[in-house]
């Protein structure tokens, strides 16, 4: 039976740059879950007797979150609810079931890169109908009724068993609990060349996967050694687990140094590649070499047409603003538009929806297509093992050439993690009021705080970014992150073009030198917030 639950509306329930995530502690609140999910469906319209795609990354409390939102969907009316076996789906993944099965939105329950674990982090999002993100539209709405809530509404049912695939009924809703893995696998076949890339390993080509304990290693496991012939073994820490094995499922050179050094140092492997929590995000390494997400979008942009699902070419390229400028190079060259959103892959639903742009990428390990609405994690290994399987070139002769071609734009992101909030408002606060100063004194071309109009539907987001351009385009960029749970990160991002070719084996932060002093000497780091260094670089 359907019942309607008093509650008190919470105050902190703003969604960030993807979805809200707070600590699981946060979450286990009595109605805490409840109040967001319902104040997203009173943020909707029109779904009554729709599907509704949910499922997770299999972080710690997803099990009764998922439960939860069953009941909730099937009390506000949804005719169907899609969900993975377990209750797992990676972000990409869901993005595909949404598209796939025509459903109205979806729900992922996810903190994506944030650890995870009773101590760790929780999250929900919400994707619309084209399997992206909620545009900012959705998102201030659900804050605007999570501060004003005082119901929500469920049933009064048990428990459904997600362990078996197959059908079932809450009140008048259908539950369908799908293979996780099934449908995304096939769409991965119908892009890239799988016969190409089998002949690959079958020549004695060796990659190591990294799943992170998190949701990747299932799909990773099918495709890599099932479907594709990789070794046995090729994918570790490969098992979903809630607290993610002790693993902080962030795939950069911090988190996922064990592989970097393996495949980096090692003589044993070709590839290496991770992913994170939730599957949507990528690392990409070669002997003796790490790619930066900035330039692997940019290669994958200029080679994407030896992949079956590109080989029409592309249409455009988006990238957020701190990612590096190289995919720009890349759009120049190829003729073709190069788009400049604000961090978050909401923004680039409506330019993937328009046929503006095919590929988009984030310098934080994110990269994607038009194939679903959510950057994608093993879409992107998958594009490096097509482009290596027709090339049969090495990572690093693919890396080096391309800068041979286009040149190089050495970069590094900086964050500051858990700094105090109020120093880091105090900070940017600083920044901005004396954007005109700095750029006096530095002779800069540009000193801005980065607005963003989309050119699809004319929607204005301003706010996204301080950015200091210098007039050989080197940039420094500082803007505070949107996923933390604890304190504030100060995330500077650094980078400078070079076209010297004898210049490209520079060390990435040797080469930054003086750009990384002033990054830290023109806003005042050490002062403001107490840190002579970065926590994380990458
Ligand atoms: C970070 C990244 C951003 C990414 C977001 C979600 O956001 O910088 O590029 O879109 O995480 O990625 P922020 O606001 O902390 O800088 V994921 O894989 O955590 O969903
Ligand atoms: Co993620």
């Amino acid at each position: 039976m359907s019942v309607t639950i008093a509650t008190k509306a919470f105050a902190d329930q703003k969604p960030g740059t993807s979805g809200l995530r707070k600590k699981v502690k946060v979450y286990q609140q009595p109605h805490y879950a409840e109040n967001y999910i319902q104040s997203i469906f009173d943020s909707l319209e029109g779904f009554a007797g729709a599907t509704l795609v949910v499922g997770g990354d299999g972080r710690y409390y997803n099990k009764e979150v998922i439960q939860t939102a069953l009941r909730m969907a099937a009390a506000n009316g949804f005719g169907r609810v899609i969900v993975g076996q377990n209750g797992l789906l990676s972000t990409p993944a869901a993005s595909h079931l949404i598209r796939h099965n025509k459903a109205y939105g979806g729900l992922v329950l996810s903190a994506s890169h944030n650890p995870g674990g009773p101590d760790g982090d929780f999250g929900i999002k919400y994707n619309i109908g084209n399997g992206g993100p909620a545009p900012e539209k959705i998102t201030d709405a659900v804050f605007a009724r999570s501060k004003v809530i005082t119901h929500y509404k469920t049933t009064e049912t048990p428990d459904i068993d997600l362990g078996k695939t197959g059908r079932s009924m809450i009140e008048g809703m259908t539950v369908e609990v799908v293979d996780p893995v099934a449908d995304y696998a096939s769409l991965m076949q119908s892009l890239f060349d799988f016969d190409a890339i089998r002949a690959l390993f079958k020549s004695g080509f060796r990659m190591k996967f990294d799943g992170m304990g998190a949701i990747t290693g299932p799909y990773a496991k099918t495709i890599l050694e099932g479907m594709l012939g990789a070794a046995q073994g090729t994918v570790i820490n490969g098992t979903p687990l809630p607290d993610f094995g002790g693993h902080h499922p962030d795939p950069n050179l911090v988190h996922a140094k064990e592989l970097v050094d393996d495949v980096m140092m090692g003589l044993a492997f070709d590839f290496g590649a991770a992913s994170d929590g939730d599957g949507d995000r990528n690392l990409i390494v070669g002997r003796g070499i790490y790619v930066t997400p900035s330039d692997s979008l940019a290669i994958i942009a200029a080679n994407a047409t030896h992949a079956p699902g590109y080989a029409g070419g592309i249409a455009g390229i988006a990238r957020s603003m701190p990612t590096s400028c190289a995919p720009d190079c890349v759009a120049a060259k190829k003729g073709i538009p190069c788009f400049e959103t604000p961090t978050g892959w909401k923004f680039f639903g409506n330019l993937l929806d328009a046929g503006l742009a095919t590929v988009c990428g984030e310098e934080s390990f994110g990269t994607g297509s038009n194939h679903v609405r959510e950057k994608d994690g093993l879409w992107a290994v998958l594009m490096w093992l097509n482009i290596l399987a027709a090339t049969r070139r090495s990572v690093s002769e693919i890396v080096t050439s391309h800068w041979d071609l286009y040149g190089r734009n050495f970069y590094s992101r900086h964050d500051y993690e858990e700094v105090d909030a109020e120093a880091a408002n105090k900070l940017m606060d600083g920044l901005r009021a004396r954007l005109p100063a700095i750029k006096a004194e530095h002779g800069l071309t540009t000193a801005d705080d980065f607005a963003y109009d989309d050119p699809v539907d004319k929607s204005h987001t301003a706010k996204q970014g301080i950015r200091l351009i210098f007039p050989d385009g080197a940039r420094i960029i500082y803007r505070l992150s949107g996923t933390g749970t604890a304190g504030a990160t100060l995330r500077v991002y650094i980078e400078r073009y070079v076209a010297d070719r004898s210049q490209h084996g520079t060390e990435t932060q040797e080469m930054l030198k003086d750009l990384i002093a002033l990054s830290r000497s023109i806003p005042d780091i050490p002062g403001i917030t107490g840190r002579s260094a970065p926590t994380v670089i990458t």
